[in-house]
This record gives C-alpha cells, sequence and structure tokens, in this order.
C-alpha cells in the first residue's frame, strides 16, 4: 500500500516545470538541458502512475538534497597564494550513499555539476547497484600545475570535504582532471583527518583498496554496450572504423576494447584539435595516448610528430571524418547538429557516448530520426560507476576479486542495463529509443524507493 499525500500535483506538465525551475536557477543551461530530457522521457510512466505525483516526486528529484560550496586555498611552487572555488552536489540518496565524480577544470560551475549530479541519480540506479547521486569538483586547472600542487591543492580541498562524505555517506571519484594521482592525494588527507581506512573514495591504487579494471572500466563498458547494440541488427566491432573523441582515462580504456574486439580506431582529439591515424590507433599507440594526457602540455598534436601514420587536424573536431561508429568520449556538448548530420551522411550505424552529455538535443534528434543505434552516456558510460560500485563491495568485504571476476561482473551489469533499455525503450516500430529506455528504467527504482520511504 502506498503512502497517500495531499498534494494537488496530479500530472507532470514538463514545459511548466522547466519554465519554474529555468526562473528559479537561470544561468544553469546544461542542468536545465539534463532535466529537460529527463523528464520528457518519463512523462507518460509518470503520469500513468499516481502514487509519484502524489508524492511530488518530480520537484523533489530535480532540486538537489544539498549543495556544500567552499573555498580552497592553496600555495603554488612559487609561495604566491591561489583560491579556488570547491563543490560538492549531494542530489539523491533514495537508493544507496551519495556517489559520483569530482571534475577539476576551470570550466566547473554550478549548472555542469548540477548537470552531472542530476544524470548520476540515474546512471547509477541503472547499474544495479544500491548507489544515490552526486558529482562535485573545483574550477582548479590542473594544466600546467607541478605535482607538488596538485598536492597541495588536493590535501586544501579534502581538509574541506572530509566531514561531509563518507564510506556510507558519500564516496567521490574521478572525472575529468582527477585520475589516480588526484585521488591518492585526496585519500591520503582523508585517512589522516578521519583516522579511517575505508573505501571514502573509488579509484583508489591497488596496494591501498583500489579494484582491478577500475581505470579501464568507463571505456570498455561503453564498447560492450555498443557491442550490444550492434547484435540487436547482426553486426559487431569487427572491421568497423571508428572515431573516439577526447585523449582521457574514458578515450583511452574506450581505444584498447574496441582494438581487442577487431575495430580500428581512427582518431582522439584534445582542446587543440584531433589526430586522424588511418592504420589504427593500437598498442603502443594507445600506451602514448595516457602519456600525452598526463603531459604538462596537455594536448594532442605531439602524436603526429611521433606516429608518422597519424595526421593532425587543429582546431577540429573529429566527426568530419568517414567512420561506422562514433565514440565521443571528451566532454559535454562536444558534437552538435553539424557534427551529426555530417556522420549520418558519412554513413556511421552507432553512436554510443562514453562521456557525460556529450551530445546536443538536437544531434540526438538527428541520429534518432535517421534510424542509428544511439546511447546516452547515462546508460553507456554507467561501467565506470558500476565498478566504482565493485571497488566499495570489495572494500567492505576486505578482499580483493581477481581482474576477470571484476571484468566479467562489468560485462554483465552492461548487457542488463542494455536490456533494460531495449525493454523500456522500444517504440511501436521496433526502435530503441535508449535515451527513453535509461530515463524510464533508471527513474522508476528511485522513484519507487522515494514514494517506498514517504517525505524524507
Ligand atoms: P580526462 O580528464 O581523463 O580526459 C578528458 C579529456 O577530454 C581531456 O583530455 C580533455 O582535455 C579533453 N577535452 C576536454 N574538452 C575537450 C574538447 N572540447 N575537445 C576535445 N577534448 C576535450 O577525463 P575522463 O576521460 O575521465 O572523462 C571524459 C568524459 O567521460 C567526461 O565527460 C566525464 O564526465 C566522462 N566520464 C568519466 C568517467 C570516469 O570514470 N572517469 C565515468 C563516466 C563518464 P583538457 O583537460 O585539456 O580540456
Ligand atoms: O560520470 C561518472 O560516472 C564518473 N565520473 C564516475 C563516478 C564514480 O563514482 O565512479
Amino acid at each position: 500500500m502506498h503512502q497517500q499525500f495531499t498534494s494537488n500535483k496530479t500530472i507532470m506538465n514538463v514545459d511548466k516545470i522547466m519554465n519554474d525551475l529555468v526562473k528559479k536557477h537561470p544561468a544553469e543551461p546544461e542542468y536545465h538541458q539534463a532535466v529537460r530530457e529527463v523528464l520528457e522521457s518519463i512523462e507518460e510512466v509518470y503520469n500513468e502512475n499516481p502514487q509519484f505525483a502524489s508524492a511530488n516526486i518530480v520537484e523533489r528529484l530535480i532540486e538537489p538534497d544539498r549543495i556544500l560550496t567552499f573555498k580552497v586555498p592553496w600555495a603554488d611552487d612559487q609561495g604566491a597564494v591561489h583560491v579556488n572555488i570547491g563543490y560538492r552536489i549531494q542530489f539523491n540518496n533514495a537508493i544507496g550513499p551519495y556517489k559520483g565524480g569530482l571534475r577539476f577544470h576551470p570550466s566547473v560551475n554550478l549548472s555542469i555539476l548540477k548537470f552531472l549530479g542530476f544524470e548520476q541519480i540515474f546512471k547509477n540506479s541503472l547499474t544495479s547497484l544500491p548507489m544515490g547521486g552526486a558529482k562535485g569538483g573545483s574550477d582548479f586547472d590542473p594544466k600546467g600545475k607541478s605535482n607538488a600542487e596538485i598536492m597541495r591543492f588536493c590535501q586544501a580541498f579534502m581538509l574541506e570535504l572530509w566531514n561531509f562524505i563518507g564510506p556510507d555517506t558519500d564516496v567521490p571519484a574521478g572525472d575529468i582532471g582527477v585520475g589516480g594521482r588526484e585521488i591518492g592525494y585526496l585519500y591520503g588527507t582523508y585517512r589522516k583527518l578521519a583516522r579511517e581506512n575505508t573505501g571514502v573514495l573509488t579509484g583508489k591504487g591497488l596496494n591501498w583498496g583500489g579494484s582491478l579494471i577500475r581505470p579501464e572500466a568507463t571505456g570498455f563498458g561503453c564498447v560492450y554496450f555498443a557491442n550490444e547494440m550492434l547484435s540487436t541488427r547482426g553486426e559487431s566491432f569487427k572491421g568497423k572504423k571508428v572515431a573516439i573523441s577526447g585523449f582521457g582515462n574514458v578515450a583511452w580504456g574506450a581505444a584498447s576494447k574496441v582494438t581487442e574486439l577487431g575495430g580500428k580506431v581512427v582518431t582522439i582529439s584534445g582542446p587543440d584539435g584531433y589526430i586522424y591515424d588511418p592504420e589504427g590507433l593500437s598498442g603502443d599507440k594507445i600506451t602514448y595516448m595516457l602519456e600525452l594526457r598526463a603531459s604538462n602540455e596537455d594536448i594532442v598534436s605531439p602524436y603526429a610528430l611521433e606516429f608518422e601514420s597519424g595526421e593532425f587536424v587543429q582546431g577540429k573536431r573529429p566527426w568530419e571524418v568517414k567512420v561506422d561508429i562514433a565514440l565521443p568520449c571528451a566532454t559535454q556538448n562536444e558534437l552538435n547538429r553539424e557534427d551529426a548530420e555530417n556522420l549520418v551522411k558519412n554513413g556511421c550505424m552507432c553512436v554510443c557516448e562514453g562521456a557525460n552529455m556529450p551530445c546536443t538535443p538536437e544531434a540526438i534528434e538527428i541520429f534518432q530520426r535517421n534510424g542509428l543505434l544511439y546511447a546516452p552516456g547515462k546508460a553507456a558510460n554507467a561501467g565506470g560507476v558500476a565498478t566504482s560500485g565493485l571497488e566499495m563491495a570489495q572494500n567492505s568485504m576486505k578482499i580483493n576479486w581477481s581482474r576477470a571476476e571484476v571484468d566479467d561482473r562489468l560485462h554483465h551489469i552492461m548487457k542488463q542495463i542494455h536490456k533494460n533499455c531495449v525493454d523500456h525503450g522500444t517504440n511501436a516500430e521496433g526502435y530503441v529509443d535508449y535515451v527513453r529506455g535509461a530515463n524510464i528504467a533508471g527513474f522508476l527504482k528511485v522513484a519507487n524507493a522515494m514514494v517506498d520511504q514517504g517525505l524524507v
């Protein structure tokens, strides 16, 4: 028996909710974009289930539980003092502790972190593991900073954050600009302040609680998901040309797995432009990507000097290259209407998002109208946070699983997410709308949990 409330909300009106949201939180375009997409997908199931409207689930979901902002003062190697802003957005913990990454990038602001935190609720729900949604980070720019500067920044950041997180409360991880090195400095500071060794962060080093496969997991998961989509049309990666954007953690994992499955990765990209390598990025070229990303320069153009087969195309994005499959793995809104038209014109059959919200709404509409296989990040890149969940499980049990065990679980989770999207997203013509499927499946679990648990 569901608890009844006397809310006067009877039916969801997406335009009205969006108008109110924009009025309440103006100048947060990425957040509005992410919320609108989810509301449009869930409108029908929401209105078919009156217990959601009577508990006003939608207005309770789109507003974060709390937003922490704090000052992060730190000193550079010359002794000059800098001040950045730190954030943690604890969005929803109906199905488990708050969980989500930290992003260090100069573009970080409330709008970007709210969109990421909001999406994380549904992504984490899709993994089937007990994790709520959160995101955090800072407008700190790691580019060009020394190791010691990164360490001092991470220490100053955690000095503020540690009291608000914990292994059963809120478990941060990496995202753009936060990898194994940063997680190390953050964890060391937490351990010292809290006087405990727990799974308070994921993406840890293997010697101090980390999980095998976590570094590769987002990229691997994205390719597992794309492979499931391809198999619905009797296709696979074998012999396919693949465009990848970005050259960070996610792009690296995706490139490795595509190559393993017999595909050829012909592009990577950075803020300076993209590399086109018709011979394919495999083996030591993939290892070199990591070196590039770790360098203080943080640009892709040196690839073309290192490998003769690579051509650097300055200031452009890889979506103009003729490929069968596109995996955007860099950042939000990096693939727009024109890019989508190019991909379709060139015969691309599948677009699977490794990054969060990399395709604009106009680009998604073009993919779907042309019948492409298209998967949103909240389903396709969920392998990263899913493996974070597996890291938390290992930490709780105080054991370590083998590489094969973690990879098998990850693969199984990605197949389940795919199935869930198909179950909830197949339309009357048989086309799978993975956006709708992912949003409905992710939403139902969280919304039902909120109804079960009453008004808190
Ligand atoms: P990294 O910091 O390792 O890499 C991001 C890369 O993309 C950087 O090389 C960055 O360069 C580059 N980049 C940024 N903007 C652009 C651009 N406009 N064009 C081309 N390249 C650009 O981050 P991750 O690989 O961890 O994250 C990539 C994406 O995947 C993000 O959207 C993230 O939210 C998402 N994601 C990450 C997960 C994880 O486990 N790490 C899990 C799920 C999703 P620069 O810094 O110089 O701008
Ligand atoms: O966007 C994401 O899902 C991540 N950056 C990973 C989050 C996590 O907690 O592992």
